[in-house]
């Protein structure tokens, strides 16, 4: 057949032209559903956050070579200026030192007693195929000069094939308990949720329609198969996680601390929504105390993201927890605030005002102006254990500044004296280093997995139950 290159040209011709608009288009398309996805970020932000302006997301840093030169103050320095040299010395220090964490960022929590009653209003050994006792117990709290009542649910499982009391993990959720399991007889809050359409949520009522939403978080057998109970209860039981949550928080029992918060034009506490959530965990610990079957000398404080914040600011506060854990706790959690890497001062205190004192916005921009950072809020914990892990690509939550402040609290564990070693360089990804202030940073997200609780598990192996396991 004889070849007519005229023709053959043309057809190359009009190839080249259809790769080529072709990948135009796959370009466009690309960038316009970037441009979506960006779009509706941001449409997602001010449904959230109508009190905050976008602006401040422009300018994060989630570059190392940003990171502003800081000094940390001395984590053997007490609050009077003294240097310290001794675990006793450590330990005089340690009131004015959470009254610095007080002061400046968490709020004072009150320390006036409100009249608690509890109930179980539910119970079963036939959890997880009878392997667990479930229970769902209220507490209902009432005001001494008010007459106003305030009621949480509390959830717990505890292995059934153990008589003696047994240790626990103790901790909040975010999205109520019926979420973190997808045992069908827990029971739904009754008190605000956060609507979450993609999951079924449409209103700001609880429905079965997320049940077991967070079951990925909660490997609640594998627990109960290790020995341990697992205790929780919905974080906005104890105060509404969003900007007007605080009339209808656990804040109302005690109205003597209510100021006004010139800012916002709502009614903020002196102390914050951590300060609530931690205080309610110390509440659920009294509660444990009463309860033979579990060891209340042993509980680990557990939790993820705001919640970790939470775990620690509880632990430093009560010294009845034996251990803490700190899962991505990130900005005002166990990441340094200095290195302004990721979420900074400025930007957690316009998106979640109501989780601070009002004076800790104050340090926007100015960090190191602040007299304390979060080193010594984990050294807060000593000598007690205490855990802090990152997510490598959890870069909101400065997984560097994660581990630097952990590694920072080292030389309070070396006054009672412990080995600390291990802190000296950061892990790998998917590394841990074990000790009395162990670290782990997980391949991934933000988030909290199997992968994280075995290390929490072995953690608690070797410092609540048998030293020998001990790595
Ligand atoms: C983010 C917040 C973080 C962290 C996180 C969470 O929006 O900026 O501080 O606490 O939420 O709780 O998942």
């Amino acid at each position: 057949m004889e070849i007519n290159e005229e023709y053959v040209m043309k057809s190359k011709k009009i190839t080249w032209i259809g790769i080529g608009l072709f990948t135009v288009l796959m370009y466009l398309m690309g960038v316009f559903s970037g441009v979506v996805d960006a779009a509706k970020e941001l449409w997602k932000f001010h449904q959230d956050f109508p009190h905050a302006s976008i602006s401040i997301l422009l300018d994060i840093n989630q570059n190392e070579e940003k990171v502003p030169a800081y000094e940390l103050p001395p984590v053997l320095r007490s609050v009077a200026g003294k240097p310290m040299t001794s675990a006793e010395q450590w330990q005089n220090n340690q009131q004015d030192l959470l009254a610095q964490f007080a002061k400046h960022i968490y709020g004072q929590t009150p320390s006036k007693q409100l009249l608690v009653t509890s109930r179980v209003i539910e119970s079963s050994k036939q959890a997880f195929n009878d392997k667990a006792l479930r229970q769902q117990v209220t507490l209902t709290f009432q005001g001494q000069s008010n007459s106003l009542e305030h009621k949480i649910t509390m959830l717990i499982y505890r292995p059934n094939n153990i008589s003696g009391p047994v240790p626990a993990f103790l901790g909040l959720n975010f999205r109520g308990n019926h979420t973190i399991t997808s045992d069908p007889a827990v029971l739904l809050t009754q008190n605000w949720v956060k609507k979450d359409v993609e999951h079924g949520v449409l209103s700001n009522q609880a429905t079965d329609a997320n049940r077991g939403q967070r079951v990925r978080r909660y490997p609640i057998e594998m627990i109960i198969d290790r020995g341990y109970a697992f205790v929780t209860a919905y974080y906005g039981d104890f105060y509404p996680d969003h900007i007007n949550g605080q009339p209808n928080s656990i804040h109302s029992l005690f109205s003597d601390d209510i100021s006004k918060d010139a800012t916002n034009d709502v009614n903020i506490a002196k102390w914050g929504a951590i300060g609530a959530w931690s205080w309610g965990m110390s509440r659920m610990l009294d509660y444990l105390e009463l309860d033979e079957s579990i060891d209340a000398s042993r509980v680990v404080t557990i939790g993820h993201s705001r919640l970790g914040k939470a775990s620690l600011w509880s632990a430093a506060q009560d010294q009845r927890f034996a251990a803490a854990i700190s899962n991505n706790s990130g900005s005002v959690g166990a990441a340094l605030s200095r290195r302004q890497f990721g979420e900074t001062v400025k930007i957690i205190t316009t998106m979640f005002p109501h989780w601070f004192t009002p004076e800790f916005k104050n340090y926007a921009e100015q960090e190191d102006k602040l007299p304390i950072d979060q080193h010594q809020l984990i050294a807060l914990l000593a000598p007690r254990p205490v855990y802090v892990a990152s997510g490598s690509k959890d870069h909101w939550a400065d997984p560097r500044g994660e581990f630097l402040a952990a590694s920072a609290a080292a030389p309070v564990y070396q006054l009672f004296g412990m080995d600390t070693d291990k802190l000296s360089t950061m892990p790998d990804v998917g590394e841990a280093i074990t000790g009395p202030i162990s670290y782990h940073l997980r391949d991934g997200k933000h988030d909290m997995l199997t992968f994280d609780w075995n290390h929490y598990l072995n953690f608690a192996d070797c410092h609540l139950v048998e030293k020998s396991v001990c790595q």
